[in-house]
């Protein structure tokens, strides 16, 4: 994909989408990893351009009638949620030689956090999530296609890993023996949400799979959680995917790429506010074998993300975007020391679980 598309072919097509007034200006935007997007300013309006990654996610027309279908839902529901905006000719989306474009509204008065350190926050932020879920509970699951085959499946990403080890391209691997330790000391754990997928004692739902902070939108004046966006990885999936991964990036007291590990530590009262504000939400439909697991959920997606910076490391960094050289190893790093950290204190994570539980915040189990 072409990150360097240039200013007068970014307004060229903006241009071709059915937008509110004349474009004023194009400039990047966000700190997303996978697609590359623009703040579009155009005289009365504010949109979002983004060039999709189609080599991550190669099946455009199925990806976007996804976002179709999903976003529909919501707003029947009166979610506030992504609203695509059509090209003139009334396509969802541009194809031009340089890639594959898509328009959304800008969702204006709202903004999204990389790290929080207030509890309060990270509740909001949990219970978000578990609403999302909940919602498309609702939500019939045969309409969607699979955007990315194993997703979640952490042996399958551990498989991968392996794969860029032995083939090595630029010969990092003599740099991180350490790290490839790491991740090959927790083989035996990796099939832990898979097995339970497969003898249905955790069931498939439908997950939104990225439930990272800086994918939820909340109100710059309420602080109330607005929109859910990123919907690219909408799809059948487990509710321990999407509890892992949020524990994964907010319930640490650093960022995803906090170079300095001394500022990275995994934070119980973060992961307990989150707990409260999604089982709140889902605690009452959850299986036991999914309370079960929602703190083994939280290491795992950690280990998963580790091992995928890592891999994306050797494999020369073709993946994840990077800033620098070094950028997926220093993320790698981070979710090392995060994992770790969960391991210690898995003991504290599942009386954690069953504190909420046992207490009013989950309390409609039992209703
Ligand atoms: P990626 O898949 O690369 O993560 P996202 O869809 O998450 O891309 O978008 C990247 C960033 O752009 C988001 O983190 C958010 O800050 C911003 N963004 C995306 N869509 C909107 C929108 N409709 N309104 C406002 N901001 C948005
Ligand atoms: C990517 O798209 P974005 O930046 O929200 C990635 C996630 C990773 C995350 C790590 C489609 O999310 O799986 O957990 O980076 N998305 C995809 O920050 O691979
Ligand atoms: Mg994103």
């Amino acid at each position: 994909m072409d990150r360097h598309t240039t200013s007068d072919e970014l307004r060229r097509i903006a241009d071709q989408f059915a937008l509110d007034g004349t474009v004023t200006s194009v400039t990047p935007y966000g700190d997303g990893h996978i697609n590359v997007t623009y703040l579009v300013e155009a005289d009365r309006a504010r949109y979002i351009l983004q060039q999709m990654n189609t080599t991550v996610f190669p099946d455009t027309p199925n990806l976007m009638r996804n976002i179709e279908l999903v976003t529909a839902f919501l707003r029947t529901q009166g979610q506030e949620t992504l609203e695509l905006v059509p090209t003139k000719d009334g396509r969802d989306w541009l194809e031009t030689d340089n890639g594959a474009y898509r328009v959304y509204r800008f969702i204006e008065g709202a903004m999204s956090y990389n790290l929080v350190d207030d509890p309060r926050i990270f509740a909001r932020a949990g219970a978000a999530f578990g609403a999302f879920q909940r919602r498309l509970a609702d939500f019939d699951a045969s309409q969607l296609t699979e955007t990315i085959a194993h997703f979640h499946d952490t042996p399958h990403r551990y498989a991968d890993f392996r794969t860029a080890v032995d083939a090595d391209p630029l010969g990092r691997v003599a740099g991180v023996r350490d790290e490839i330790a790491f991740f090959d000391a927790h083989v035996d754990d990796y099939a832990q949400i898979m097995d339970a997928l497969a003898d249905g004692s955790v069931p498939l739902r439908v997950t939104h799979n990225d439930t990272k902070l800086n994918n939820i939108l909340m109100d710059a004046g309420s602080g109330e959680p607005r929109a859910i966006i990123d919907l690219d990885t909408v799809m059948p999936g487990s509710m321990l995917f999407d509890f892992g991964d949020s524990i994964r990036f907010g319930a640490s007291t650093g960022l995803e790429d906090e170079p300095d590990l001394t500022k990275v530590h995994f934070s119980l009262p973060l992961f307990r506010a989150y707990a409260e504000g999604f089982l709140g939400e889902v605690g009452g439909t959850a299986t036991e074998r999914e309370l079960d697991l929602l703190p083994v959920a939280a290491q795992l997606m950690t280990l998963e993300c580790g091992m995928r910076f890592l891999g994306d490391y050797l494999s020369g960094d073709v993946y994840f975007a990077t800033r620098y050289p070094e950028h997926n190893l220093v993320r790698a790093h981070t979710q090392m020391q995060l994992a770790r950290e969960m391991g210690e204190q898995m003991p504290q994570m599942h009386s954690t679980i069953r504190s909420i539980m046992q207490g009013s915040d989950g309390g409609d189990r039992d209703a």
